[in-house]
């Protein structure tokens, strides 16, 4: 059976949907820290779970037959600047737990979400390679990437297996980001179709790897049920899908909406995200476990505004 830590959150969430309708619902058993997320609380499985205390993780492993862990529980890049201890706790510790019961044999197979934040500014920026430099400058990516070493220790020592991606900003409607540097690109379509006006706390040029909740769900499901042979990457898979500035995806709002109007007003996230990649070269996970994306920015924008006017405006007919 599998247990998604962190299932109220942006992508547990959407993972939880996914799994269960792949696997069942009585297969699929969801848990976070608190009810905050309704919808999946009342639609399946679900229980409380501290992914800081083993014990609490260890007993609903135990009691649900899980083997197979999805861990999306973490605190992200804005709030790590925050709240850097917190961040460290919780991101390190909830990997802990889940790699040694792992080592342990209570369960089988891992997922562990990285991201494009291990990257660093003397990274090259373009078309990021699998390996290359790693300096993160915020506590989020130095827990990512202390992270993808343990994972990695974790494979070779213990043959835990364990795989994980390293995501790029992700965009969904069905639920709000918690703390990340690149929650401007979910919250600039909300406001959009709210107010038809979008305050930018990055500047207009600031190009960053982006990617479809679908694709990453996608990512995520391909991985995890790839032959362990074809996964000869144990720290983590660069993954991309596509690149964008705020003022991009402005201009694809405004191809529907055309009296969109979005202003800028860069604040401390900023320096978070000219800290990190502008593209990324994903060519190692295209190779060993066939991924590919599926959705471009028009796409995006398409779907993010139709579900979007349906949720806010009960209209449900394409902008
Ligand atoms: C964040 N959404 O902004 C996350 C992600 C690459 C960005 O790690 O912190």
């Amino acid at each position: 059976k599998i247990l998604i830590i962190g299932a109220c959150g942006q992508i547990g969430s959407e993972l939880t949907y996914k799994l269960r309708s792949l696997y069942g619902n009585e297969n699929v058993v969801a848990s976070d820290i608190s009810y905050n997320n309704l919808e999946i609380v009342n639609s399946g499985i679900f229980e409380i779970v501290d992914a800081q205390d083993y014990a609490s993780v260890k007993t609903c492993v135990e009691k649900h037959q899980i083997d197979t862990v999805y861990l999306m529980a973490a605190m992200l890049s804005a709030t790590g600047e925050k709240f850097p201890m917190k961040a460290w706790d919780l991101n390190m510790t909830s990997l802990f737990n889940v790699l040694n019961l792992a080592r342990d044999k209570f369960i089988k197979r891992v997922f562990w979400p990285s991201s494009i934040a291990v990257f660093g500014s003397t990274t090259p920026t373009d078309f990021t390679p699998q390996y290359t430099i790693m300096e993160p400058s915020t506590v989020y990516g130095i827990t990512k990437q202390v992270g993808e070493r343990w994972c990695e220790y974790y494979h070779n020592k213990y043959n835990v297996d364990v795989r994980s991606v390293r995501y790029p900003g992700i965009i969904s409607w069905k639920t709000q980001p918690g703390g990340g540097t690149t929650d401007y690109a979910v919250e600039i379509y909300h406001e959009a179709v709210k107010t038809k006006s979008y305050e930018c706390f990055l500047k207009a040029d600031t190009k960053l790897p982006m990617m479809y909740m679908d694709d990453a769900i996608k990512a995520t499901v391909d991985i995890m049920t790839a032959k362990a042979k074809d996964i000869k990457i144990r720290s983590s898979y660069n993954l991309a899908a596509i690149s964008f500035t705020p003022k991009e995806i402005a201009e694809s709002i405004k191809k529907h909406m055309p009296d969109f109007k979005i202003t800028y007003a860069p604040d401390y996230r900023q320096d978070i995200a000219n800290s990190w990649p502008k593209s990324i070269n994903d060519s190692y996970a295209r190779q060993d476990w066939k991924w590919k994306h599926a959705f471009s920015l028009e796409d995006i924008t398409e779907e993010m505004l139709f579900q979007l006017n349906k949720t806010y405006n009960n209209i449900s007919k394409p902008l």
